[in-house]
C-alpha cells in the first residue's frame, strides 16, 4: 500500500470519516446500461445530471484526475421512543440533524487541509449529491459496499444508513477492490415493502413513483400521488428500514446527524403556521429545507388530508397565502362529503362577511 493511501485514511480515521475507500479516474461505462435503461423507461427524477457523458467520465469533471476518494458517513443516529401522534408528519431519518451536504463538505474540507499540510500537497475537487457523477458507482467502485435490489450502497458495518462524498483527486492511488458479490440472494423485502411500487424489479427504480421524489416535487399532486405521501413530509425511508442488512447497522454517534425532535417528528400544525424565521432557523438548516416552505407546508396539507384533519384543513382554507388555500382546497376536494362540507361553509362564511 502506497504511503499516501494510508497517510489519508489515517487521517480520515482520526477526524472522524467513518468509510473511505479508493479507484482510479477511468470511466463509468460499465452503468451505462444502467442510466440508458432507466432514461428510456422514463423512470429517472430530473435531478440527475442531465449529460450522460459527464455522468460517466470524471475527467470532464476534473480533467487532472488521476484517483477517487469515496468517502462515507453513518447517519443512523438512535432514537429512543421516538414521539409520534396521528397528526406528527415523518420526516426521512436523511434529514434529521444538520444538512449532510455542508457536514460531509466540511469533513472533505478538513481531510484535504490535513493531507496537505501533513503529508504533500493535492489538487482536487469534492462532490457530496451535487456532482455530475454517480456517487453510488463511485463507493462501489472504490469498495464502500454492494449494490442493495433497492438501488441502495450496503455497507457491512453501517448497512445503507450511509451518505456518500466522492472527492477527485490529481494524484495515483493504489486501487481498492469492489465488493461484488449479490448479497440480496432471494430476498425481495424492499420490492414488497414500496408502498407506490417505485422498485418495479431488482435494482430498477422508479423515481416517479417513489414517495421521496414526490415530497421534492413542486406543484400540486395528483390524487393518487397524494394518497401515496401519507403523512410524509420529506423523504421515505421504507425500503430501507425494511432490509436485514439495516437490523443491525451500527449507529452514529455523530451528533451532526442528532434529530431536533420538532423537525426529525413534526406536528402538522408547526409545518403550517411556522414563520420564515423559524423555517430558516429551523428546517432550512437540515436537507429538508432545499426546495423551500411551500413544498413542506404543501406536504403537511396534505398529510392533514390524509389523517382526515379536518380542523386543520378548515384552518388553512383562511391562510392569508394563497398557495396555501388553493392546496387546501385540492386535498379538500378529494375527501369527499367531509371535505365539501368544509368548503361549503367557508363560501358562506365569505359571503356573509361582503
Ligand atoms: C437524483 C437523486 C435522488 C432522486 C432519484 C433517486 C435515484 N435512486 O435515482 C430522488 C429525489 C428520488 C432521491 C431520493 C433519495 N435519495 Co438520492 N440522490 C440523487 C443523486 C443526486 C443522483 C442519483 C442518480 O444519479 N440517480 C440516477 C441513477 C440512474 O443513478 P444511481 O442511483 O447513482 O445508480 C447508478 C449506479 O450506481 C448503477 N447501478 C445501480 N444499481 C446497480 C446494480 C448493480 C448490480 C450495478 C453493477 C450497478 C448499479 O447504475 C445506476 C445508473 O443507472 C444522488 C447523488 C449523486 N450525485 O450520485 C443521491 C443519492 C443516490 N441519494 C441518496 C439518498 C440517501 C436518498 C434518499 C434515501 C433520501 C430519502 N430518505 O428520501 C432517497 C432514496 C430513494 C431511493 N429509493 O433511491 C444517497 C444514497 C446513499 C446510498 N447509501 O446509496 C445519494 C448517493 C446521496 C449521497 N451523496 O449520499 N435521490
Ligand atoms: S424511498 Fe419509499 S417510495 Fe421510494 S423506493 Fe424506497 S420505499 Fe419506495
Ligand atoms: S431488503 Fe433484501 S432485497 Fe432489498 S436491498 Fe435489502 S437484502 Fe436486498
Amino acid at each position: 500500500m502506497d504511503y499516501l493511501k494510508i497517510g489519508i485514511k489515517s487521517i480520515a480515521k482520526k477526524i472522524g470519516i467513518d468509510l473511505i475507500g479508493f479507484t482510479s479516474a477511468k470511466d463509468f461505462e460499465n452503468i451505462r446500461p444502467y442510466i440508458d435503461d432507466r432514461a428510456q423507461k422514463g423512470f429517472l427524477s430530473g435531478f440527475e445530471e442531465e449529460n450522460i457523458e459527464k455522468r460517466l467520465d470524471p475527467l470532464k469533471a476534473f480533467p487532472k484526475a488521476k484517483s477517487i476518494i469515496s468517502i462515507g458517513m453513518s447517519y443512523n443516529f438512535y432514537v429512543d421512543k421516538p414521539p409520534k401522534n396521528k397528526f406528527t408528519g415523518i420526516v426521512s431519518k436523511s434529514a434529521w440533524g444538520k444538512d449532510y451536504h455542508r457536514v460531509l463538505q466540511r469533513k472533505i474540507k478538513e481531510l484535504m487541509e490535513n493531507v496537505n499540510k501533513e503529508l504533500l500537497p493535492i489538487d482536487y475537487i469534492a462532490f457530496v449529491d451535487t456532482g455530475p457523477l454517480s456517487d453510488r458507482a463511485i463507493a462501489h467502485r472504490a469498495g464502500l459496499g454492494r449494490y442493495g435490489k433497492n438501488g441502495f450502497i450496503i455497507n457491512p458495518k453501517y448497512g445503507s444508513w450511509i451518505f456518500l462524498g466522492s472527492i477527485l483527486i490529481d494524484k495515483k492511488i493504489q486501487e481498492d477492490e469492489p465488493l461484488e458479490d449479490d448479497i440480496c440472494k432471494s430476498c425481495n423485502l424492499c420490492i414488497q415493502a414500496c408502498p407506490t411500487g417505485a422498485l418495479e424489479g431488482p435494482y430498477l427504480f422508479n423515481a416517479s413513483k417513489c414517495i421521496s421524489f414526490l415530497t421534492q416535487k413542486k406543484g400540486i399532486l395528483t390524487h393518487n400521488q397524494q394518497k401515496a405521501l401519507g403523512t410524509n413530509i420529506y423523504g421515505c425511508d421504507i425500503c430501507q428500514q425494511v432490509c436485514p442488512y439495516n437490523k443491525n447497522a451500527q449507529y452514529t454517534h455523530n451528533e451532526s446527524f442528532k434529530p431536533e425532535f420538532h423537525l426529525a417528528f413534526p406536528k402538522l400544525e408547526y409545518i403550517l403556521n411556522m414563520s420564515n424565521k423559524e423555517f430558516d432557523e429551523g428546517f432550512k438548516t437540515t436537507s429538508a429545507g432545499w426546495r423551500g416552505k411551500k413544498i413542506l407546508q404543501r406536504n403537511a396539507i396534505i398529510a392533514a388530508g390524509n389523517t382526515k384533519n379536518y380542523k386543520l384543513l378548515a384552518e388553512s382554507l383562511k391562510d392569508s397565502r394563497p398557495d396555501i388555500r388553493l392546496n387546501t382546497i385540492c386535498v379538500l376536494k378529494q375527501l369527499g362529503k367531509p371535505g365539501r362540507e368544509i368548503l361549503e361553509k367557508r363560501t358562506s362564511e365569505k359571503h356573509r362577511k361582503r
